[in-house]
């Protein structure tokens, strides 16, 4: 649902979806260190121990020129927060979903893209969705197929791998969700068009080490 605010300018709503724990916080503050545009200040509403309360919130504006800004928010992971999840998926514009690659983690990435796919029902399809396989610095992290056959995808999805805290896969990651996002809401025909060629090219959207080629040509 793109808006259109009070000063002309198009906001785009990106939601970091995933169980705690999984790193949405720190992509966040990542991106923000990287990411060298006119960005916000990260707001987050956290608990004491550092895990979301409520959400964090950064804005990011692509370009000098552009007349549309990001609104990227992160759900807090943990299960009790459940109706924070629901109010801030709410309008989202596209979903990046970060999976955690640690042993420990498997069944509640499971649990948390289950819960997403119920909340989504309607428009699952309609809406982009970025796989973020991350925490792939672990020593004992699991294989990405591993990872993402636990969460029984239906459909050819974009994935990538990443390392939250050293940025390693958080630019591609992140210029792709724009990519797709701008496409999706501002010319959803030239976005079906645009999916049905990434499927064409690669079959199904796996991550680098799975594929010969490189996942999506950037
Ligand atoms: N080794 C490693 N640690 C990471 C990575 N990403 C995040 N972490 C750490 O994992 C812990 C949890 O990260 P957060 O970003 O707070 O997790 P979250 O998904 O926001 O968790 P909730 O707020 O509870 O939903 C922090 O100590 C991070 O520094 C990563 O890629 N590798
Ligand atoms: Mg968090």
């Amino acid at each position: 649902m793109v808006v259109i605010a009070a000063d002309g300018k198009y906001r785009l709503k990106i939601v970091l979806y995933g169980p705690s724990l999984s790193g949405k916080t720190e992509m966040l503050k990542t991106l923000r260190k990287m990411f060298i545009g006119v960005r916000s200040k990260l707001y987050s509403i956290q608990e004491t121990n550092g895990r979301t309360l409520f959400f964090d919130y950064l804005v990011i504006r692509p370009g000098n020129n552009v007349n549309f800004v990001f609104d990227l928010y992160t759900v807090p992971g943990q299960r009790r927060h459940a109706r924070q999840r629901r109010v801030i998926l709410n309008g989202a514009d596209s979903i990046i979903f970060v999976a955690d690659s640690a042993p420990i983690a498997i069944y509640e990435n499971a649990k948390s893209f289950d819960e997403l796919r119920f909340y989504l029902s309607g428009i699952l399809d309609k809406v982009p969705l970025i796989i973020a396989v991350n925490k792939r610095d672990l020593p004992d992290a699991l294989p990405i197929r591993l990872v993402l056959n636990s969460l029984k995808l239906t459909k050819p999805t974009p994935v990538f791998s990443t390392v939250a805290t050293t940025g390693k896969g958080i630019k591609e990651l992140f210029r792709e969700a724009f990519r797709l996002t701008m496409l999706a809401s501002f010319f959803p025909t030239l976005y079906k068009k645009e999916l049905a060629r990434i499927i064409e090219m690669h079959k199904y959207l796996l991550p680098e080490e799975l594929t010969r080629e490189p996942l999506i040509k950037l």
